[in-house]
């Protein structure tokens, strides 16, 4: 059990610097800013030669859950199409765990896709999600709309673990079930063509986007009255709170992550939700704090009006978004906002602190550090921001959609694009290239730093980059 001791440590051990430190969840930590105190990590690589490559595992044919990295474990998620088990066959959605030194598989946890087809899951996307790993326990959300309690260990540790006991594999490549809580039973959820939270946690409580949508009309929300967050408890996969403030207003689908953070003294869960609008709830009890419209009033879907892809930031009591909407859409104009957390009620007016109106529709999380923020759009365009204003200073043009989040490492920032190029650039005012390596095939994943290597996922390959190694061919 994780006490708020025990997590405040977790925080410290996470954002000491240095090498030695997980990155245990999307984000790294609960406030999703993807930020790392991080050194030493390689700025240049060469998958030709395998310059400061330490390992390269192979993964399905499209690979959309962002890595994680925790207890010498490296989780990601990908589709059945590098077929690891032929008693598991077709396609269905795959979460992937390799050894953090070597890159060795471990195990997987497979899932068959839903019979109600693309309405629901769509083909060959696999496993969308990022594990939340705490005390050996991962937490993801299934291709099936299930969030998924799996031990780290698996079977390697020789225990099942957890109330479920009764697998029917239980190989050392077959994943250990802790509990599994299935969203559209439950509590009636429709996820639109995938649901792909990557849950956060609060002292026992987890949190989780339903994904609850439209059906493939584009018109009807076939569960109107499904939330859109719940918070189970993570120890026993039961449900203690839930939240529909969106209804039937729906857009599209809810694809956004929740966060977590102390705002004004108030710990709260931070979500952006299928209206466009993002809320903030006391934590523990689910009661709703505030809610802001990323939309000027005046916008129409889906022409101007967007919904909300990417992850709130929580950043000394302010949350940072932007809106966009689903790759398939394309470009269009979009916006970013700092919000003031600390008030209450509709703070659309209230709470506003900037807005980014010269951004494009993005579906990209913030980093923030030394008063800048950094904001990626899917047109391909990287701005630098001032955090408390939110004037520019400058953008860099990628030439290709942006997908995945910049992530910034000790003073280097590093972002992959559709191309399948991953630029590093200097952390400052002053726009500074350090250099670009191509990966092979598109990054649609955020680059994530732990323990001395950078992991690097492309559409079918998770690449361990590290300063001085050097991958035999
Ligand atoms: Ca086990
Ligand atoms: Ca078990």
């Amino acid at each position: 059990m994780m006490t708020r001791t025990s997590a405040l440590l977790m925080l410290l051990v996470a954002t000491g610097t240095g090498l030695s430190a997980d990155w245990p969840m999307w984000g790294g930590t609960p406030s999703r800013n993807m930020v790392s105190p991080m050194t030493g990590l390689p700025t240049t690589w060469d998958l030709k030669t395998g310059k400061n490559v330490k390992w390269v595992a192979e993964l399905g044919s499209q690979s959309y859950g962002n890595p994680v990295v925790a207890g010498g474990v490296v989780m990601i998620g990908t589709n059945n199409e590098a077929l690891r088990d032929p008693r598991q066959p077709g396609d269905r959605g795959v979460l992937m765990a390799f050894r953090e030194a070597t890159g060795e598989f471990m195990w997987q946890a497979t899932f068959e896709k839903l019979a109600s087809g693309r309405a629901n899951d769509w083909p060959f996307q696999g496993i969308a999600s990022s594990p939340l790993v705490i005390d050996g326990t991962a937490y993801f959300t299934s291709n099936r709309g299930q969030i998924v309690a799996v031990d780290l260990q698996g079977f390697h540790d020789n225990e099942n673990d957890g109330p479920v006991k009764d697998e029917k594999l239980t190989g050392k490549n077959d994943p250990d079930i802790i509990w599994i809580f299935d969203m559209l039973e439950e509590v009636g959820a429709f996820p639109h063509n995938l649901a792909n939270c990557s849950p956060v946690a609060d002292g026992d409580l987890l949190y989780c986007s339903t994904g609850n949508g439209q059906d493939e009309s584009h018109v009807n929300i076939p569960s109107p009255k499904a939330p859109s967050l719940i918070a189970v408890n993570r120890l026993t996969g039961k449900l203690v709170w839930e939240d529909n403030s969106v209804g039937d207003r729906i857009l599209h689908g809810q694809w956004s992550t929740p966060a977590v953070g102390d705002i004004g003294g108030v710990r709260q869960v931070v979500h952006a939700q299928g209206d466009g609008w993002v809320r903030g709830y006391e934590a523990q009890s689910g009661k709703k704090l505030w809610e802001f419209d990323t939309n000027p009033k005046d916008s129409v879907w889906p022409k101007t009006r967007n919904e909300v892809i990417s992850t709130p930031v929580i950043y000394e009591n302010v949350v940072y978004i932007t809106n966009g909407q689903d790759p398939e859409h394309g470009e269009g104009v979009g916006h970013a906002y700092a919000i003031d957390a600390t008030r209450r009620g509709d703070i659309t007016t209230a709470g506003l602190v900037w807005h980014f109106d010269k951004i494009r529709r993005s579906i990209s999380t913030a980093a923030i550090k030394d008063g800048l923020i950094y904001l990626a759009d899917f047109s391909g365009f990287l701005h630098c921001l001032d955090l408390k204003t939110g004037k520019p200073y400058w953008t860099h043009d990628m030439f290709a959609a942006i997908w995945g989040s910049p992530m910034l490492i000790g003073d280097k920032i590093y972002l992959g694009d559709e191309d399948g190029d991953v630029t590093v650039i200097e952390h400052g005012k002053t726009f500074k290239l350090v250099s670009e390596q191509n990966m092979g095939s598109s990054v649609y994943a955020t680059p994530v730093p732990a323990n001395g290597a950078l992991f690097v996922m492309n559409r079918n390959q998770l690449y361990a980059l590290a300063e001085g190694a050097q991958l035999r061919k």
